[in-house]
């Protein structure tokens, strides 16, 4: 399942941890069995701007508590087990194993003081999660002054972006992805931009940058009211704001993450459907008013109970109701299967899974590297033992020349590029991306039909373009850059001539 680079610095690993001491030998063993498990993708952003929905959405089970009261102070981590379980993480290293609730998600009261919490850790069957750990994150609070300004002091400190509350062990646990999704709602805040490039400095090498971050545009249905359609507005505004974070995210996907949440974890029954359809059969100036507001769908959508109304409202909400009476309406046979189909059609979840696809799991294998690469380095440099710094520092010296690895430096360039700590014109910071991010040679040059001829000749170019602005271009840390890319698209002319 992992990739070349990953398997090379896993091998290091290996061979490392029987030269050193006990000490930095044990440190060895467990970045290497890191690089063994799926990709850790953190859900960052404030409260309740949909994370956890989403996280269950991404899981296919609700699992991850989203009620309304619900306020989760602690970091969740869920991944691929054998059993579905809970496990309570305390900060002495203990740990206390709960069942889940009847609703099969995870309790609400943990039964240890949050304090005392370092983070909760579930497995779960659910195959989604064979490729990908998700950890789900509290919210950072902003709009009391007094949390606000301590979290501010917490990211100050480069832990990540969330509520001041949060202790080190689980500041810790979200600093350890590779990767991070940012969830946000409306107008992106500045305190969101901040947080989002808290990030940065908590994995060292590949942090927070458009490598392995992508924005996620949260609850886009309740942009317009009732149940009107939200697309042609949250179109534009995702990407207008994709334009506004470019330095710190691949893309802005707009999502409506409680209609993927409920579609994907099967939550819509033939009994809602049948409810839905006693809906659709009302006059339409009522079912208008009716979807006018939550309130006075409360109140008047009186032909359904109580019970089944707030059922409705939860798990798809106006503008969810609104588009599954209008499928009823056209085809009143539909299934319940195909309703579902379409709402997570409506939710925008299919774009996002395949964007995640495209960001983070084709790139895994070196985000991965560069993660492990970073923690070695890390660890050559605070190792008290001389001789094992040594060592370390030569081992990742010579796996670093390897060509391979070229791709790790021209991430690293790339991301400094594209986060604006080395300023550059547009085209070349675009060529430059381009080249860290793809190994389609056609891609990179854009040249879609272009034969090895023809590529091999574009590629040297490229390179020889890179080496002019590395000797003649801006200051020391563009030429650093340009060098990079030069090696790159010489190896990469190497490459198409094979
Ligand atoms: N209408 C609507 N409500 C949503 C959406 N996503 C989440 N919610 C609701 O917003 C509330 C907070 O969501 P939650 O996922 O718990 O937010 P978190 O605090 O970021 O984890 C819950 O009541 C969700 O049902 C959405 O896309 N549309
Ligand atoms: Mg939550």
């Amino acid at each position: 399942m992992s990739g070349p680079l990953s398997a090379s610095v896993a091998t290091l690993c290996d061979e490392m941890a029987s030269r050193v001491g006990a000490e930095a030998g044990h440190q060895l063993i467990q970045i290497r069995d890191r690089l063994g498990e799926p990709l850790r993708v953190a859900i960052a952003g404030r409260l309740k701007a949909g994370k956890s929905t989403l996280v269950n959405a991404l899981i296919g089970r609700r699992v991850a508590q989203t009620a309304v009261g619900e306020c989760t102070r602690v970091v969740t981590r869920f991944r691929y087990g054998t059993a579905d379980r809970v496990d309570v993480v305390c900060r002495d290293g203990q740990r206390k194993s709960l069942p889940l609730d009847d609703d099969g998600m995870i309790p609400q009261r943990l039964g240890v003081p949050a304090s005392r919490v370092a983070f909760v850790d579930v497995t779960l069957t659910s195959e989604k999660l064979r490729e990908l750990t998700v950890v789900d994150t509290p919210g950072l609070a902003s709009t009391d002054t007094v949390v606000s300004a301590r979290a501010e002091e917490a990211v100050g400190v480069s832990t990540a972006p969330f509520d001041a509350d949060i202790d080190a062990d689980s500041a810790g646990e979200v600093a350890a992805a590779e990767a991070v999704v940012y969830v946000f709602t409306q107008a992106v805040r500045a305190d969101d931009v901040r947080a989002l490039e808290a990030f940065r400095d908590a994995s060292a090498r590949l942090a927070s940058s458009p490598i392995n971050a992508l924005g996620v545009f949260g609850k886009v249905d309740t942009l317009v009211g009732g149940a009107g359609d939200p697309w042609p507005v949250a179109a534009p505004l995702a990407e207008q704001q994709g334009a506004l974070l470019a330095r710190t995210v691949s893309d802005v996907v707009p999502v409506v993450g409680l209609l993927a949440e409920t579609g994907e974890s099967g939550r819509l029954t033939g009994a809602d459907r049948d409810a839905l359809k006693q809906l659709a059969a009302l006059p339409a100036g009522q079912l208008k008013l009716i979807l006018a507001s939550a309130d006075l769908f409360r109140s008047r959508a009186t032909v359904l109970g109580a019970e089944q109304r707030e059922r409705l409202l939860g798990a798809l909400d106006l503008y969810g109701i609104g588009f599954a009476l209008a499928q009823l309406a056209a085809e009143p046979d539909v299934s319940t299967g195909e309703l579902v189909r379409r709402l997570v059609a409506a939710s925008g979840f299919p774009r996002l899974q395949h964007t995640l696809q495209e960001t983070f799991r084709w790139r895994s294998d070196a985000i991965k590297a560069g993660w492990a690469l970073a923690r070695l380095e890390r660890l050559a440099g605070h190792t008290r033992d001389e001789n094992d710094r040594e060592r370390l520092r030569g081992a990742v010296e010579r796996l670093l020349r390897d060509p391979a690895y070229h791709r790790l430096r021209l991430l690293d360039a790339a991301q400094r590029v594209a986060t604006g700590s080395v300023p550059m014109p547009m085209q070349w910071e675009q060529e430059l991306t381009r080249l860290a991010t793809s190994e389609d040679p056609r891609w990179i040059l854009r040249l879609p039909d272009a034969g090895a001829d023809e590529l091999a000749t574009a590629a040297v170019a490229a390179a020889n373009r890179w080496r002019v602005y590395a000797v003649a271009g801006a200051g020391p840390a563009q030429s650093r850059v340009a060098q990079v890319a030069h090696r790159g698209f010489h190896l990469l002319a190497q490459q198409v001539r094979r």
